[in-house]
């Protein structure tokens, strides 16, 4: 329903500066290798290609001068590249292109979502992920910003931000968030999602009442009459390692393909997807070969679900 016809643009994020692992910066490269963008063409949409941190040389900077602010570790770069990448999915969600941002670590959605968020200010935001993501920089342990995107996007504690993230709008609300997949999820940040009333399904409620309820449940919770537009921020990670297994925090138990195909599948169903990220492919931890393509084949297969490739 949102697009009579069929644009989309992929955005490349090969950005690892919100984790401290290397490898996460190919994954765009491996996806795009893998026929990502020739996917979504045979499924019937016009597609071009932006790279906005073409030339910055943010991997460079990460390993040459890595900088700690208190707890949380490179703010500058990560602000940086995400104010990037929200300019490029911002102009190609309003020129009417549907975004899909190729990660990269889940940091990027603090610049993704903010774009969507400027275009389709109701959006609704469906985060798949094992991981909650929405430590503050207070709760943090590690002070991985990958583990903290979604705090910016709810304008949590802003007056702890560094400046390099003070161009974040954080205009998502709590009731514009539903998960799909947690299994790991930080004591504090349990006690934020409770506090927030936000609409978490973990891998429990999956087999407690099915993909299918669940994934329904979560439109609901995000959009109650079912016309809003969605946006799907998709960590690799919430499907089971055993098929995809070169990621940075894999967390056993979790969805199995078909049911990580699913969600995006049913959501293709709706007509409401406005914008995808799939993140944190990390090709450089397989430890052989097989891994690597079980792993970049998914991410693919997420794009190619998610923009209609199942619907008959
Ligand atoms: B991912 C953890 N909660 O904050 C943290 O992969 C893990 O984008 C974050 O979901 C995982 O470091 C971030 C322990
Ligand atoms: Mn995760
Ligand atoms: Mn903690
Ligand atoms: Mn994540």
């Amino acid at each position: 329903k949102f697009f009579e016809t069929k644009k989309a643009t992929i955005v490349l994020a090969p950005f690892s500066g919100g984790q401290g692992k290397s490898g996460v910066e190919d994954g765009p490269k491996y996806l795009m290798k893998q026929g990502l963008q020739h996917g979504l063409e045979s499924v019937g949409w016009q597609v071009d290609v932006k790279k906005p941190l073409e030339g910055r040389d943010f991997e460079q900077r990460k390993i040459s001068s890595p900088e700690v602010d208190g707890k949380v570790k490179n703010p500058t770069i990560v602000g940086e590249a995400t104010q990037l990448i929200y300019g490029a999915v911002k102009s190609a969600a309003h020129e009417g292109r549907l975004p899909v941002t190729l990660g990269g670590d889940h940091s990027i959605a603090i610049g993704t979502v903010s774009g969507v968020l400027d275009k389709y200010p109701d959006a609704g935001l469906l985060w798949i992920d094992a991981h909650a993501d929405i430590n503050t920089l207070a709760s943090t342990d590690s002070g991985n910003l990958h583990g903290c995107p979604v705090s910016f996007l709810m304008n949590m504690e802003r007056d702890s931000w560094p400046e390099s993230l003070k161009w974040v709008p954080g205009t998502l609300k709590p009731n514009k968030i539903a998960y799909i997949g947690l299994r790991d999820v930080d004591p504090e940040e349990k006690i934020i999602l409770k506090n927030l009333g936000i609409a978490a399904f973990s891998m429990y409620h999956v087999d407690r009442y099915g993909i299918n309820a669940v994934i329904e449940m979560a439109l609901k919770a995000v959009s109650p009459d079912g016309k809003g537009p969605i946006m799907v921020s998709y960590d690799v990670d919430a499907i089971d390692p055993m098929y995809v297994p070169a990621t940075g925090t894999p967390v056993r138990g979790g969805l199995t393909l078909r049911e990580g195909l699913f969600i995006v599948e049913r959501i293709a169903e709706t007509g409401n997807l406005v914008a995808l990220d799939v993140v944190e492919c990390n090709p450089g931890l397989a430890s052989h070969d097989l891994h690597v393509i079980d792993t970049v084949q998914s991410g693919c297969s997420i794009a190619r679900c998610a923009l209609g490739e199942t619907l008959l």
